[in-house]
């Protein structure tokens, strides 16, 4: 296909960390009176030195932005050190209680694989938290073809999440933020139907179909939320009681990487409910917080995957000077769209 425009980079980018910084008034909420979500919301408009700092998300996904950029192509021993060095000059961005013990073995100069301190989480299982796929939208960016965009979206978030309940969910997470910037989302039916053949061939790997029965979850259970998903969109209405109960607002990349494809998906159109003047992007971060549970993160993969099909001119100027580190984002997507149509290396 031809270039894809810089305004999507900018968009998927930039409108992870709104979500991110955004969505951390909520975190950890029963769900949210939408009243009050956009109480929060119309505060960013008014207050002109407002600042809301962003969490781990952000925090890791620049640490893979700036590691993808500065290596121009994937290097797990430089992520690696990245995320054991931003963990350790800010500790208190909110990271997961179990990652943290990965990224202090991280930061040993005697570690020789990069990949070890992830393993050995959770009785050596590896973490099904959605730690990975919240960062995992830089992939889509980073590379243009499809089966980069999977390996690389598994290996990054392997160095946390071993555990393919997490790191499957990086991949569908990148996916979806793949396809958005195409401009799949103009199809919403084709466009989930794209997510449910990819994550198919996926999930059908053994570690998958093993991990899955040893946590007790269905058959390629990505695929199976993804369906219920396809359920959701075709109701004439849809409670957030719903939407919790099929799809979930939790921790795990499986109760959280559909919840936000949904929340995309379904704030396409108008909704009632949500301000008439919000634009498709507006609605997408408002919907999410609402949902309550993991809203920061909720939020910011909603935010990548909308922000990559409405672009960077969907966001709005108060929301954006609010939000620590969105400046700086701005200026990694247009590194990144550079990265993306670079013609590829000669082996
Ligand atoms: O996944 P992770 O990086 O956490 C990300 C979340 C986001 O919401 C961020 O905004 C931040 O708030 O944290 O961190 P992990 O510690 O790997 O996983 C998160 C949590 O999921 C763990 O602390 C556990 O409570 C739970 N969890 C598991 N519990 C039991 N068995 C993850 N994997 C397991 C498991 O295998
Ligand atoms: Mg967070
Ligand atoms: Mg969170």
């Amino acid at each position: 296909g031809g270039a894809i425009s810089i305004s999507r980079f900018r968009g998927a980018l930039v409108g992870a960390v709104l979500g991110d910084c955004i969505g951390g008034e909520f975190e950890g909420a029963e769900e949210v009176p939408m009243e009050r979500v956009l109480q929060h919301l119309n505060g960013l408009d008014q207050d002109s030195d407002c600042i809301l700092q962003y969490s781990d998300d952000t925090a890791m996904t620049r640490c893979v932005v700036q590691s993808l950029l500065t290596r121009g192509g994937f290097d797990q021993q430089d992520m690696a050190h990245r995320f054991a060095e931003e963990y350790r000059r800010s500790p208190g961005r909110g990271y997961g209680s179990g990652v943290i013990q990965v990224l202090r073995k991280l930061a040993s100069p005697q570690l020789s694989d990069v990949f070890q301190p992830a393993r050995a989480q959770f009785g050596g299982r590896g973490s099904f938290g959605n730690g990975g796929a919240m960062r995992a939208a830089p992939f889509a960016l980073a590379f243009r073809n499809i089966a980069d965009v999977k390996r690389y979206a598994v290996l990054g978030a392997m160095l946390t999440h071993s555990c393919s309940l997490g790191y499957n969910g990086a991949v569908l997470q990148a996916l979806a933020v793949h396809y958005a910037l195409q401009g799949a989302l103009a199809v919403p039916q084709a466009f989930i139907n794209k997510l449910i053949s990819e994550m198919e061939a996926v999930e059908s790997e053994d570690q998958a179909r093993s991990d899955a029965r040893a946590l007790n979850e269905p058959e390629l259970p990505f695929c199976a939320r993804l369906h219920r998903v396809k359920e959701l969109m075709e109701q004439s209405s849809v409670s957030v009681e719903e939407v919790i109960s099929e799809l979930g607002n939790g921790i795990a990349a499986l109760h959280s990487v559909p919840t936000a494809i949904f929340c995309a998906l379904h704030c396409l159109e108008p909704r009632a409910g949500l301000p008439e003047q919000y634009g498709g992007l507006e609605r997408t971060l408002a919907y999410c917080l609402a949902l309550g549970g993991d809203t920061d993160t909720i939020a910011c993969m909603a935010g990548a995957i909308a922000g990559a099909h409405y672009g960077a001119d969907a966001i709005p100027p108060s929301w954006q000077r609010c939000c620590e580190g969105a400046e700086e984002a701005e200026a990694w997507a247009s590194r990144l769209h550079q990265l993306y149509h670079q013609p590829p290396q000669e082996g």
